[in-house]
C-alpha cells in the first residue's frame, strides 16, 4: 500500500535476530546436506528455510508453541544410530570437541536442525511479516520466547528418538553438575524412552587441576533417582579419559 508507513516492530530487551538469518539458515542447510552428510542430499533446503521462517514470522515471539515448529521438524527428520547419542549440559565446547574427533557420535548440533540453528537468534512480530533484527524478547526474563520454545521442541525430539546406551557430558567444576532447570534436566531425561534406552552414562568432566569427584555429589544423586524412577540404568565416570 503506497504511502502508508511500515508498521513499527515491537521493541524488546534482548538482542535481535542474527544478521542475514535467512541466508545463514539456507547456507548451513546446504553445507550439512551436500557437503558434511551427503546421505541427506535429498533434503530440500529451500523448503526447510521456508518452514523455519513460517514458524515465527508474523507471530508474537512470546506466544510461540511447539506446533509452530512441527512442519520444520518433519522436513528435517533424521536417524541417529543407536548408542551414538551424546547429550551435554554446561559443557557445550568440550562435548563438541569430542564429537569432532569421534565423528560417529551425535550431539543435537551434529544433526541437521541443530547444525542450522546453533548459535543463532531470531524473532518475528505479531503485527508485521518482517524479521525483527532490532530486538527480541530476553530469554526467561520477558517471556518464554520463540528460540527457547524451539530448543525445547528439538531437544525433546532428539531425546525421544535416542536408542541404545546414551551418554551425557556434564560439568563437574560447577555446583549444579546436574541442573534440573537445564534443557537436559528438564526436557531430555524425561523424554528418553526406557524401552529403547536401557542406560544413561554420565561423563563428569572437571577443569584441569580440579580433583573433586562429582559422581558422588548430591546433584548427580538427583539425576540417578530420576532415572531409576524411569527404569533407566545410570552409570557415572569422573574425568573419563
Ligand atoms: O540447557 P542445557 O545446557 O542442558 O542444554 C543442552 C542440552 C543438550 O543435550 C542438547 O541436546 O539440550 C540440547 N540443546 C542444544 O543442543 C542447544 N544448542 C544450543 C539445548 N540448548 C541448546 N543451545 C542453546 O544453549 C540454547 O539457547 C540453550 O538455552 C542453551 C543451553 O545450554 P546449557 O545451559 O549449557
Amino acid at each position: 500500500l503506497w504511502g502508508l508507513p511500515a508498521p513499527k516492530l515491537k521493541e524488546w530487551d534482548g538482542k535481535g535476530t542474527t544478521p542475514n538469518f535467512p541466508e545463514i539458515v539456507l547456507g548451513r542447510c546446504y553445507t550439512y546436506t551436500k557437503v558434511l552428510r551427503p546421505e541427506l542430499s535429498h533434503k530440500d533446503c529451500r523448503k526447510i528455510g521456508k518452514a523455519f521462517m513460517d514458524a515465527f514470522l508474523s507471530k508474537d515471539p512470546c506466544s510461540s508453541t511447539e506446533r509452530d515448529y512441527q512442519p520444520l521438524l518433519e522436513l528435517t527428520n533424521q536417524t541417529v544410530p543407536c548408542n551414538k547419542t551424546l547429550f551435554w549440559s554446561k559443557s557445550s565446547e568440550l562435548a563438541h570437541q569430542y564429537t569432532t574427533v569421534q565423528q560417529e557420535m551425535f550431539t543435537l548440533e551434529n544433526t541437521l536442525l541443530g547444525y542450522i540453528a546453533d548459535g543463532l537468534n531470531w524473532c518475528g512480530d505479531a503485527d508485521s511479516s518482517e524479521i525483527n533484527y532490532g530486538s527480541c524478547p530476553k530469554m526467561g526474563k520477558q517471556c518464554n520466547d520463540t528460540v527457547f520454545v524451539f530448543w525445547n521442541t528439538v531437544s525433546q525430539r532428539f531425546a525421544e528418538n535416542a536408542c541404545g546406551v546414551v551418554q551425557v557430558v556434564l560439568n563437574g567444576s560447577i555446583s549444579n553438575t546436574f541442573n534440573k532447570n537445564s534443557t537436559f534436566g528438564r526436557v531430555e531425561i524425561y523424554n528418553l524412552r526406557p524401552e529403547k534406552v536401557p542406560t544413561l552414562q554420565a561423563w563428569v568432566m572437571h577443569d584441569i587441576g580440579d580433583r573433586s569427584v562429582a559422581c558422588s555429589s548430591s546433584s548427580i544423586n538427583d539425576l540417578k533417582l530420576i532415572l531409576s524412577n524411569r527404569n533407566i540404568k545410570f552409570t557415572c565416570h569422573d574425568n573419563y579419559r
